[in-house]
């Protein structure tokens, strides 16, 4: 296997309205906790990159919106990736 190869992870951060994803994805990208609160529209994402175990990954999460009115956006998203983590507050 070569060395440089980077192993992409897709993961999407799912759950309703103010249960704490865009904090999380602010906390890995800025490392800032803001306690105003705004809500998301649309998706947004991050990328980290990060050398474990002899190997480069590459993060790409994903900050879903929790309004009911991107249901659908969400599923598309859900279809396109490997790993989900559901927020259950
Ligand atoms: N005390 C506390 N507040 C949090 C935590 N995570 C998020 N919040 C607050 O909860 C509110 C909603 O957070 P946000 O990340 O926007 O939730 P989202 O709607 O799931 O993206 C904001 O006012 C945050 O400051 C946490 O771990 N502890
Ligand atoms: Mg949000």
């Amino acid at each position: 296997m070569d060395a440089n190869q980077i192993h992409l992870i897709k993961i999407i951060l799912l759950g309703s309205t103010l249960s704490g994803k865009t904090s999380i994805i602010q906390r890995m990208e800025n490392n800032i906790f803001d306690k105003t609160i705004k809500t998301t529209n649309g998706a947004q994402y991050i990328m980290k990159s990060y050398y474990y175990f002899n190997k480069n990954w590459k993060l790409n999460i994903w900050d879903a919106p929790g309004n009911i009115k991107y249901r659908n956006l969400n599923k598309i998203f859900i279809k396109m990736l490997k790993f989900v983590y559901l927020f259950l507050i």
